[in-house]
């Protein structure tokens, strides 16, 4: 709420700060009413996780930067939430790694197309596609949500997006191209259907992105090579699912599951 501030001792200061910077980006015109919801999704997740960066998570975010590193076209795909969120880690791991970004939208209007541009040129960003390139359309993804820019996603060889729906991760990995996604339910189609995903906030994700970004940026091919071949989705989903259970469990232990199952029919 505008003019309210958060106290710092509050136990989960952390998640109310980054629900400001949404609420904020929604007043911006960055953010889509839909997207306030999409995050309360995001944020039950969160808590299901523990609201900390996993080693899975870790495991993952290095081999995005690898395959970044070893790809021909990278490019970041970045829609309102993301914007909003962690605006200022995306530019800087545009810049490190320099590769462009693309504002690529759900809810498409040009408006807010430019809105998040403009935003994030204003934080830095050198190359960003978005309204004024030559547009074309990704297969199986209904107008207007499948536009693309001819030089940005469509050409692109690796796309890294978050918080999105599962269609168009789909749709890329359809067109041949390698996706990574930054997703906190490890449910969601997005997160089933990508080459990699990043089970882990959004923000929290970013900003380890940038660090081992700058640790892997000099590293030779060979070792790169080896970080993108011996990592395994499969290994970091099924991760991700333990992280939940083991919080679970935890909860079992403390007494706070008890046995009802038979009375309510489970
Ligand atoms: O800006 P637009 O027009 O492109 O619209 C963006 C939204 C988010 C509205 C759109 O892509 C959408 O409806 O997404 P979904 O289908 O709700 O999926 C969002 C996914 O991201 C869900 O699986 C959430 O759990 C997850 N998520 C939400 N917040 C975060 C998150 N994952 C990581 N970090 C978050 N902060």
């Amino acid at each position: 709420m505008k003019g309210f501030r958060i106290p710092k001792s509050h136990p989960r200061y952390h998640s109310l700060i980054i629900r400001e910077r949404i609420v904020d980006g929604f007043r911006k015109g960055m953010v889509v009413p839909e997207g306030l919801i999409a995050h309360g999704r995001g944020e039950a997740f969160d808590y299901l996780l523990g609201e900390k960066t996993h080693d899975f998570a870790l495991m993952s975010i290095k081999a995005t930067i690898a395959y970044v590193l070893l790809a021909e076209k990278p490019i970041i795909s970045v829609n309102g939430n993301l914007a909003a969120l962690a605006g200022k880690e995306i530019v800087m791991l545009s810049d490190i790694l320099d590769i462009p970004i693309e504002v690529n939208l759900f809810y498409r209007t040009e408006e807010r197309i430019k809105i998040i541009e403009e935003y994030l040129k204003n934080l830095g960003a050198k190359k960003v596609f978005g309204s004024n390139c030559k547009k074309t359309h990704i297969s199986g993804l209904e107008s207007p949500r499948g536009i693309v820019c001819v030089d940005g996603i469509y050409s692109a060889d690796f796309v890294l997006l978050g918080i999105e729906d599962g269609d168009r991760t789909e749709a890329l990995r359809r067109v041949g191209k390698r996706v990574a996604v930054i997703d906190l339910n490890p449910f969601s189609r997005t997160a089933q259907m990508a080459d990699i995903t990043i089970v882990d906030e959004a923000t929290r994700a970013l900003k380890r992105a940038v660090e081992i970004a700058m640790e892997l940026k000099n590293l030779d091919e060979n070792k790169l090579r080896e970080i993108a071949e011996n990592y395994d989705n499969r290994k970091v989903l099924s991760g991700a699912f333990e992280a939940i259970l083991n919080r679970l469990n935890d909860a079992r232990k403390r007494g706070l599951i008890i046995s009802f199952s038979r009375e309510l029919g489970l």
